[in-house]
């Protein structure tokens, strides 16, 4: 018989890439979305899979839900990647970001404990609550968190530790440096970059307004990285892994190379806004990926920085390209705005 998977936030970048790889391992994939005015299953489109995965209605906030999934699905795997990931939105809806990224996290897993303890749980934890370090980080580096969603994140990595402890549970966290495609979401750095050049480029567009770009990251490719999580949940024993590929660069040197790809200047469409600079900032992010290479056998150099930035950019060629212009000229265009200085 088939394994059976639960993915919590399958209509994600995250959930999309990974239920497309447990497809093709042959498993029975379940995936929660949330109920919102407008159908969101535009990721799973993008990869062909929206009629292949059982789709349930569910929310971190609502514990109800979280019963009844549990019940229904009794997964011999559940990954918990729904949370309110954007950072900068951390700051405008700390509370909020609590509520769903930290205690959501809390409700699922004493949820699990009464009604599936054999299930193998996975937590997307975050490079975000080692708060930034020039040195490569391992899973023994100590945590600042400098931000609400980083703050959440580390309580739900503490109490998925406590869990495993307390209880004999088979959780464990991957800590996952950042990691895009071109199904990241739009108001994260590297996809606002990619698609705003090519708008540039496609003439729709003058400039990009940009934050702190002397911000490094650790950047790999999300298709990559959901291999990791199937990987740590087929070991013997459940533990932490840092998921890295062990490099950094500024967003300046993403924004340059996407600009230069398309055969544009960054310097000339480049504007820095205050507003786009964060209260607390994480300046730079180097990940250790040792561990995984050798407990997991993962490999981080499947795709490089220079290759992620094709993918991303010829993606959003592609799409810019199939759209009419009248549907690029509102949402796309502006700008998230940010109301907290
Ligand atoms: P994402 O694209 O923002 O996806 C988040 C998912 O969570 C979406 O499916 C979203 O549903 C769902 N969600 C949000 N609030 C919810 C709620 N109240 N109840 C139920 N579902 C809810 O994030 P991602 O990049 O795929 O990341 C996946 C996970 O890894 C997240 O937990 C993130 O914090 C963590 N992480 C990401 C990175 C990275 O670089 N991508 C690195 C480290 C850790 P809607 O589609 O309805 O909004
Ligand atoms: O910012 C700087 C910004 O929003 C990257 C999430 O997946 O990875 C992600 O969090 C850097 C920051 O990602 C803009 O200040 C400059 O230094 O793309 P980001 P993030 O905050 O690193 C971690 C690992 C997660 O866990 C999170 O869920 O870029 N930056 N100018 C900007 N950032 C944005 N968004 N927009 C700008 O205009």
């Amino acid at each position: 018989m088939s394994k059976t998977a639960l993915i919590t936030g399958i209509t994600g970048q995250d959930g999309a890439y990974l239920a497309d790889f447990l497809l093709r391992k042959g498993y029975h994939v379940y995936g929660t979305f949330r109920r919102i005015s407008s159908p969101n299953f535009s990721r799973l489109d993008f990869l062909n899979i929206t009629d292949r995965v059982e789709l349930i209605p569910f929310d971190l906030l609502d514990q109800s839900s979280i019963l009844y999934v549990l019940e229904y699905t009794k997964p011999d795997e559940l990954y918990n990647l729904a949370a309110q990931s954007f950072v900068g939105a951390s700051f405008e809806q700390p509370i909020a970001t609590g509520e769903v990224t930290g205690l959501g996290l809390t409700r699922v897993l004493d949820t699990l404990r009464m009604q599936s303890p054999h299930t193998r749980f996975y937590q997307a934890s975050s490079s975000e609550m080692f708060g930034g370090s020039n040195k490569p980080l391992n899973e023994n580096s100590s945590f600042k968190p400098r931000s609400p969603y980083a703050a959440a994140k580390l309580y739900a990595h503490w109490v998925t530790t406590n869990y495993r402890e307390a209880y004999d549970l088979y959780a464990c966290s991957g800590i996952l440096f950042n990691h895009e495609s071109p199904l990241r979401g739009i108001e994260f750095v590297t996809r606002k970059i990619t698609y705003h050049a090519n708008m540039i480029k496609m003439g729709l567009t003058e400039k990009i307004s940009l934050g702190n770009i002397e911000a490094k990251r650790d950047w790999g490719f999300a298709g990559d990285y959901v291999e990791a999580m199937w990987l740590m949940l087929q070991q013997d024993r459940p533990e932490e892994y840092v998921i890295a590929t062990g490099k950094t660069h500024t967003v300046k040197d993403f924004a340059e190379k996407t600009f230069e790809k398309l055969g544009l200047n960054l310097e000339d469409h480049l504007e820095i806004d205050k507003k786009l600079f964060r209260p607390t900032e994480v300046d730079v992010l180097i990940g250790d990926p040792s561990k995984a290479i050798k407990k997991l056998g993962w490999n981080p150099n499947k795709t490089s920085f220079d290759d992620l930035i094709n993918i991303m950019v010829q993606s959003d060629r592609e799409l810019l390209s199939n759209s009419s212009k009248d549907s690029l000229s509102t949402d796309r265009i502006k700008e998230i705005p940010h109301f907290k200085e």
